[in-house]
């Protein structure tokens, strides 16, 4: 790595140790026993304590968001982008404290972890300069009809952002930004893994100015959500997780007796990487170990289903299998460490089980060991590599260091295309090729959110690279992108009569 930030990253890693992970916060709603948080690479170590919010807090939150929405919303968009930028210094400030929350709380690795932040950072600073860009002032739209006719964006309402342990600062803080910077007041809940890391969020964007109604935190399980996605009285949830939940979600939205509300949803994928003959081994291999296994393959970008070409596949799989017995599996608090634990016991059983059952149909696996030193309770998974014959083998998306390869023939791109799209999934696909017609074959067919030539498929950077799938993997518009903050707004034209004595052209301008 570059020294500097080798450097930066060591100074981190002393800050927190000096620190001893000393503070063991709480999060509390309004009543209910405190439960414990525990950490996926030790499950007897309690990060801290949470109480859930039951129904009547949910209740009383959905109230007091609505009654603090009409004043945030006339802030205007300069005043709201002031206080998230605020809330993006104060991030940065905070960043061996959150750095260390990511990892003990999430089983972040250092350099996930150093990710992470810089994601939650930018979702913060760019939804900013949106509110700043589409909410400061009202537009004069152009036309024949006399009057003056203005356009402004306002606030829907009540958000409720429901957000994974995956990015548990990133993904929490994103989706509330966005809907803040529309102006609308937002209750967030974070995943039941992470509750901590979004208190200290939360905690920082009040610190910062953001009024304590505008943004409440939600702490609890799937009841909590239910609760709040079945009061009538919210505009709109902003969810990103499992295909299951979104539908569920859709479906609590649908009986809401109430204005209608927006569902914007990010959930998984069944993602491909599609490498012909034209490919350079060495990128591939960098590329696949990265896309499949950093984050311990916990991305819903991440690679799932590596696509060989078969002329190629048996010396492409020796070099990727190289990379793959040299990955460093081990506590996420030691810098060197690739690959850190699964979030929990339970992800640990189903990706255990789904590994058994591919050995038990007779596929070749290639598994690691995993070290001796892991604590004797802890969430790890030992990656593995799985031989299939097509993605329409697997049954599910298998959130984990788990990678399958299949072959395909010279002439079989189309097919692979086919049987990728044939899957209903479309967040991210991969090709390496040096072939300018494969590039446009497979451009002009997969139906996918976001597609990368050359290069791995994980870390969308926030404004270059807009990130979010179609189908079953999501609604759109694209997280970091420009369309994102409008999906939270509503748009009101006011049009004035200038033809009318008194010049009230004046109103709005
Ligand atoms: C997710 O895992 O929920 O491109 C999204 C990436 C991240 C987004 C991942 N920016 O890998």
């Amino acid at each position: 790595a570059d020294p500097l930030v080798r450097e930066a990253l060591l100074a981190d890693l002393a800050g927190m140790r000096e620190r001893q992970w000393a503070a063991a916060p709480t999060v509390i709603a309004e009543g209910g026993e405190p439960c414990p948080v525990t950490s996926p690479q030790d499950r007897s170590d309690i990060v801290g304590d949470v109480i859930d919010a039951t129904p009547a807090d949910c209740a009383l939150m959905v109230g007091r968001g609505r009654a603090a929405q009409a004043a945030w919303d006339q802030s205007g968009g300069a005043a709201r982008a002031r206080l998230l930028d605020r809330a993006a210094d104060l991030f940065e400030a905070h960043r061996s404290e959150i750095l260390s929350l990511c990892q003990r709380e999430a089983g972040k690795t250092l350099s996930d972890a150093v990710l992470e932040l810089r994601e939650a950072v930018d979702f913060l600073r760019y939804y900013a300069a949106e509110a700043r860009s589409q909410f400061a002032a009202p537009t004069l739209l152009p036309g024949p009809t006399g009057e003056q006719n203005w356009l402004r964006l306002h606030g829907r309402g009540v958000f409720v952002t429901i957000s994974p342990w995956n990015f548990p600062l990133a993904i929490f803080i994103g989706p509330a930004a966005a809907a803040l910077a529309a102006g609308n007041s937002v209750i967030a809940k974070p995943a039941e893994q992470t509750p901590l890391i979004a208190a200290l969020a939360v905690r920082l964007c009040h610190e910062a100015g953001l009024p304590n109604d505008v943004l409440q935190l939600a702490p609890g399980d799937g009841r909590t959500g239910a609760a709040l996605t079945s009061d009538a009285r919210i505009a709109g949830v902003a969810f990103t997780g499992s295909t299951e939940t979104a539908l569920a979600i859709n479906r609590s939205l649908a009986a809401h007796n109430g204005p209608i509300a927006t569902l914007i949803a990010e959930t998984g994928g069944q993602n491909a990487l599609i490498v012909d003959s034209s490919a350079l081994p060495e990128q591939v291999t960098r590329d696949v170990v990265a896309g499949a296994f950093q984050s311990a393959g916990q991305r819903c970008s991440a690679l799932r289903v590596l696509y060989l070409q078969d002329d190629v596949a048996d010396a492409m799989l020796a070099m990727i299998r190289g990379a793959f017995d040299a990955l460093v599996i081990g506590d996420p608090a030691e810098l060197a460490s690739d690959v850190g634990p699964v979030i929990d016991a339970e992800a640990q059983t189903a990706l255990n089980d789904h590994v058994a059952a591919m050995r038990a149909a007779g596929r070749r696996v290639w598994q690691r060991d995993l070290p001796a030193s892991l604590a004797a309770d802890a969430s790890f998974v030992a990656p593995a590599i799985i031989e299939i014959q097509s993605i329409t083998d697997l049954a599910q998306e298998n959130f984990g260091p788990v990678l399958h390869v299949a072959r395909f023939p010279a002439e079989g791109l189309a097919q692979v295309i086919e049987d990728i799209n044939s899957v209903g999934y479309g967040l991210t696909l991969g090709l390496h090729s040096r072939i300018d017609a494969h590039h446009r074959l497979v451009e002009g067919r997969a139906r996918v959110g976001n597609l990368y030539i050359n290069r791995n498929q994980i870390g969308a950077v926030v404004g270059s690279q807009p990130f979010g799938g179609e189908g079953l993997s999501g609604t759109g518009p694209k997280a970091g992108g420009p369309h994102y903050v409008a999906r939270f707004a509503t748009e009101r034209v006011t049009c004035v009569d200038t033809t009318a004595a008194g010049g009230n052209a004046s109103l709005l301008a």
